[in-house]
């Protein structure tokens, strides 16, 4: 690929040809990988790899910042080049900025459980708008630049004179109306089919993560039927928490179910001595408890102060009355896929409940609606989506995704624990 650097003789301008080569390799397969674990209708599919792709993606970048150290010492002079030339001056500019910023929050993200949840959901939040900047200015990049390649290959016979003539075509075209028109067009096309791509990558059900100010606008059609069973106690209307803050990505390994009052039903059995089954409006009416509580994903993003409204985990198993013998209470979702378990002594944390409401509003359907677990000291992928029966169990039963690589110890770092 023949870039503005190509044309540098001598030994800086073979070694950043070698790097800006390096450079877009990486970039290209940390775009890739990177979309892949964004990307929400993508987490059932690739649940199997998820844990590699992520470390795969770790590695990656780290070689990205290795390439950015190389190229350190050779910054001053490459721009000094530069000077006058304000296309290139400005891409380099850009590229390293992206690189820079990819990099910084990569880390932060790559620290994860060692730093605050707070560092990690800033820089998960720059790492994303990096991507959904840096990507489409790489596809243009490349774009605009493939057509004069085409030219400069279909020239580079290796004369000195047609390298020459090639070389000036460059600069001719580079300056020209023609590219510029060029390059809108392209940036048109990338906008486009990106933001096609973006839409179809963080679709599940109909959209890829929701504001708690969209759950209270949305809750009303969220629960068509039976939400008018669910009223608020007073300590969740208002929030006793003042409202969650934080933004809520909607994970789903298969689909979302949908809620359907009429069949829905939910049980607690297995080692009790009393199986109990509800239907939706016998659930309603179950005793339920505010509580104000942080959720925490392990991927970096956070959603304070929630107030939840549900029954606690430990009144229900009261209920059903939990035999000596149970060690372990394991929890389906109505999705059919996913499960956890909690041990007993867990299960017997004060705020871990089964939640029907969320700042005074039913849980709507993507967010695990009509209930939910939530198990505030552990990271949010024991807190089970539309969670449908739970079974008391003699040995621990390990959850989706700790079989597919997530550390068993889900315990948030400074949670007191049980
Ligand atoms: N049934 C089910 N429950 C689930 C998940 C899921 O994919 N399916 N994802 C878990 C993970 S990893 C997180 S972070 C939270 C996300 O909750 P949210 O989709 O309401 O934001 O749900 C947890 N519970
Ligand atoms: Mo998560």
């Amino acid at each position: 690929m023949k870039q503005a650097w190509e044309r540098y003789t001598g030994k800086m301008g073979k070694k950043l040809r070698t790097l800006h080569k390096w450079n877009a390799w990486l970039v290209l397969a940390l775009a890739g990988s990177g979309v892949v674990l964004y990307a929400p209708a993508l987490r059932g599919a690739t649940a199997p790899i998820r844990v590699a792709l992520k470390q795969g993606h770790i590695w990656l970048g780290v070689a990205s910042i290795a390439l950015l150290l190389l190229y350190a010492p050779f910054l001053k002079k490459h721009a000094k080049q530069l000077r006058g030339k304000t296309m290139q001056a400005s891409n380099l500019a850009i590229v390293l900025a992206l690189l820079i910023g990819w990099s910084v929050s990569g880390v932060i993200l790559w620290l994860g459980r060692s730093v605050p949840p707070a560092w990690s959901s800033g820089a998960l939040l720059a790492h994303d708008l990096l991507t959904w900047v840096g990507v489409p200015y790489a596809i243009l990049h490349s774009v605009t630049r493939s057509r004069w390649v085409r030219e400069g290959r279909a020239r580079a016979t290796g004369a000195e004179a047609e390298e020459l003539e090639a070389e000036r075509r460059f600069e001719r075209y580079d300056g020209s109306r023609r590219k510029l028109l060029k390059t809108g067009a392209a940036a048109l096309v990338a906008a486009v089919a990106g933001s096609a791509v973006f839409r179809w990558l963080t679709s599940v059900g109909d959209r890829g993560g929701v504001t708690a100010e969209e759950v209270a606008s949305r809750a009303a059609d969220a629960l068509p039927n039976g939400q008018e069973l669910l009223s608020p106690l007073p300590e969740s209307n208002p929030p006793m928490g003042g409202g969650a803050e934080g933004t809520f990505r909607i994970y789903t390994v298969t689909r979302i179910p949908e809620f359907d009052q009429a069949t829905w039903s939910f049980a607690v059995n297995g080692l009790v001595d009393r199986p109990l089954t509800w239907d939706w409006p016998a659930f309603a009416k179950l005793a339920r408890k505010a509580q104000v509580s942080d959720f925490h994903c392990v991927t970096g993003w956070s959603v304070y102060h929630a107030t939840w409204e549900g029954v606690p985990l430990k009144e229900l198993l009261a209920l059903a009355s939990v035999r000596p013998e149970a060690k372990y209470a394991k929890f389906y979702s109505g999705d059919g896929v996913y499960t956890d378990a909690l041990s007993l002594e867990q299960a017997d944390m004060d705020d871990v409940m089964v939640a029907a409401l969320i700042d005074g509003k039913p849980i709507p359907e993507d967010l695990g609606g009509p209930v939910r677990l939530i198990v505030p000291r552990m990271y949010a992928y024991k807190s089970v989506k539309w969670l449908q029966s739970i079974e008391l169990i003699d040995r621990d039963h390990i959850g989706y995704w700790q079989e597919r690589g997530y550390e068993v110890d889900a315990w948030v770092p400074g949670a007191k624990r049980s």
